[in-house]
Order: C-alpha cells, then structure tokens, then sequence
C-alpha cells in the first residue's frame, strides 16, 4: 500500500493525501461508511458508487464470521466478490464489537472468550484466529486484535490493557508474515494505538505501535464517552508520535464538529455509525445544519432536503415528504435519510480536502463547524 501526501496545512496538522491499494486508490482525509454484516444498511452499492460517492467501506470480522460464517466467505471469493463492493475494504478485528457484550465474554491472555449474540453458542478469538478470519473476508485494510477499555476506567487497568493490546499485536504481526492472503490482493494490517485518557500511556502506546513499521495506524478507545477535549488531546499526544508518512485512522468517530476538528490534529480516516444509525431516527445533517426530519416543522417544507449538497436523493426529495415517510416508518424514508446523511459525510472529507490543498484549512474549518453543528 503506497500513501503520498498531496499538501498539509499551513494552520493546523491537517493533510490531504492519497492511499493506493489493490482496489483502488483512496483521496484523503476520508470517511468510511459501516457496513457491519457485508452491507451498509439500506444503501445499494450503486448508491454507495454514484450518490454518496464513497471509496471505501468497513466490514466487522465478529459479525462476517457469525453470519454468514467462513465457509460461505470462502466459497464466495471474499467479501468483494460475496457483496458486489469491488473498490477497497477495510475490516475491524472484532475486539470493539465483542467488548460491547458485556455479559457474555471473558479476557484472558490467549484472547477473548464469548457467546454469539445470535444463538448464545461459545467462540474464542484470539490474535492469531481474527487474522486468518480477516484473510478469509480479504479487506485491503485489516485491524488488530485489540483491548478497548470502557469509560471511565482506572490507571491500572487501562495500564494492564493497553500492555495486553501491544502482545496481542506481535501475535498479529507474526501471524500474518507467516501467512499469504488468499485472493491475491494485498492485505495492509494496522495496528491500534490504546491507553485510554492518560497521555503518559498513550505516549508508551504510540510509541510501540509506530515501532512495528506497518502500513498505516489506528488510534482506538476514544468517542468512549469521554469529554470531546479529553479526546482531542489524546489525539494531538498520539499524533506527536505516530510517523507523519503514513495513514492515520481514528477509530469510531464520530460527529461532523469531531472529524473537522480530528482532520485538523492530522488524521486522515473515519468511520461511524452515526450517519446511518441517526437517519433512522430522523437526525439529518445538512449544510445548513442539523435537523430533525420528525419535527411537524417540515410537514409542509416542499423545498429538496438539502439544495446545498448535490447527489441525486438529497435534491430530489422534499423534507415534507421524507418527513412523512419517516412518520409512516416507510422502509424507503430509512434509506433516504441514510444515503442522504452519508453523501453529506463524504461531501464534508470532500471540503476538507479541499481546503487543506487551498492551505486555509484551519480557518475555514472553524466557521463549518459553528454552521453545520447548528440544529434547525
Ligand atoms: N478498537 C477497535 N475498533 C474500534 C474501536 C477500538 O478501540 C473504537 C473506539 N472508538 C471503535 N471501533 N478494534
């Protein structure tokens, strides 16, 4: 995988580059819609390509590996072939997802035991078994396995984590020099910076994790429920260290006021739910600010959903009418409102991007945070 970097910021940390992989290059910064079990909920890939104009989405190894399971991601080819999605991949190591079980899973230095949320069956992950599952999905991009200690959580154990996170890595590292992907494309492991909100372990963290020369990193265990300052500054502490040549990706972040202001401490990849989880609920981001698509305000607002932003669904349809399909629970008013908010997602990496070549990122971003943060 091969990063160049087009230009940085005069005012801030912020770059724009370019990622190439074997299924194509990625401009950055960039958004990555979710798609959990192998769709991005309620998104055709045609809208992905031509309305929302992603480059990249996410996969989650614990949800492919329960359904629809190994032997039918084997069988199809991989992921691309089994889900239509031929641009890049990026898959996350299933350590997030397992940890929000709670009740159902145990930590143990071998790796993490759990039950299904589907049928309650026992699994166990280790390093080494979400690495072979991450070549059997065949992402481009391929996360370690990681500990993500919850918030607030005491010294000791984010110290005691954060030292289990970095054995778990060299058993990824070695796992996957020992193995070959098996599609033919090359697969880029990152590795996962934690040590919740303490810098000190953060700095020690940043500093293992640049130590084994992947491709890119991850900086993980933030937007946990912290304070949005506290998250900053672990951001910049990290930052400071992880080398400036390669890709930085901010794990699970976040709002459009958290990925402008990240952009700007020099990361160059998100993923949320938040656009697609949010649609659900009625909460539209536009460029004119956020709104809530259930408010009896827009029932006679025949003006485009959002004039500002191109892309044919958010032109094409009026508030009023997607307020009354979201009031009928019409499935098409859901899929509007998800293509509609990740177009606005791609649309906002699109402006930074921008901005960050035209060298007045920082101010430009202080003024689009204040109007897109606004609620109508
Ligand atoms: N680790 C992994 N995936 C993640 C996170 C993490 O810490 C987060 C935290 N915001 C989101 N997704 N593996």
């Amino acid at each position: 995988m091969i990063f160049e970097i087009h230009s940085t910021d005069p005012g801030s940390f912020a770059r724009a580059g370019k990622l190439q992989t074997d299924h194509g290059e990625i401009l950055t910064p960039i958004f990555m819609p979710v798609g959990t079990a192998g769709t991005v909920k309620g998104v055709h890939q045609r809208e992905l390509l031509d309305d929302i104009e992603a480059q990249i989405i996410l996969g989650n190894t614990y949800h492919l590996y329960l359904r629809p399971g190994l032997d039918i991601l084997r069988k199809a080819g991989g992921l691309h072939k089994f889900n239509g999605w031929s641009k890049p991949i990026l898959t996350d190591s299933g350590g997030y997802q397992v940890f929000s079980l709670k009740e159902i899973r145990k930590i143990t230095e071998e790796g993490v035991y759990f039950n299904s949320h589907i049928d309650g069956s026992k699994h166990l992950f280790t390093p080494e078994y979400v690495m072979d599952i991450q070549r059997v999905i065949g992402g481009d991009i391929i996360m370690a396995f990681d500990e993500c200690p919850p918030y607030p959580c005491d010294y000791k154990y984010a110290e005691k984590s954060m030292h289990l996170t970095h054995r778990w890595l060299k058993r990824c590292v070695e796992r996957i020099q020992t193995t070959e992907p098996l599609y033919g494309h090359h697969q880029s492991l990152f590795p996962i910076v934690q040590g919740s909100v303490f810098p000190d372990l953060r700095v020690q963290s940043a500093e293992y994790i640049a130590s084994q020369e992947q491709d890119g990193n991850a900086i993980g265990g933030l937007s946990v429920g912290e304070p949005a300052e506290e998250m900053y500054k672990m951001i910049e502490v990290v930052n400071a260290i992880l080398p400036k040549d390669k890709p930085r990706y901010l794990m699970g972040v976040g709002t459009p006021e958290n990925i402008l202001e990240g952009i700007a401490l020099g990361i160059d990849m998100f993923d949320c739910v938040m656009p697609t989880r949010n649609a659900r609920n009625g909460m539209l981001f536009t460029t004119e600010g956020i709104i809530n698509i259930r408010n009896k305000k827009w029932e006679d607002d025949f003006t485009p959903i959002d004039p500002g932003l191109g892309g044919y669904v958010s032109t094409f349809y009026s508030k009023a009418y997607l307020k009354h399909l979201m009031k009928c629970q019409e499935l098409l008013g859901a899929q509007i409102a998800s293509i509609h908010n990740l177009r606005f997602y791609l649309w906002l990496v699109g402006e930074a991007r921008k901005h960050i070549l035209a060298g007045d990122y920082a101010s430009w971003k202080d003024q689009a945070v204040k109007k897109l943060m606004t609620r109508l």
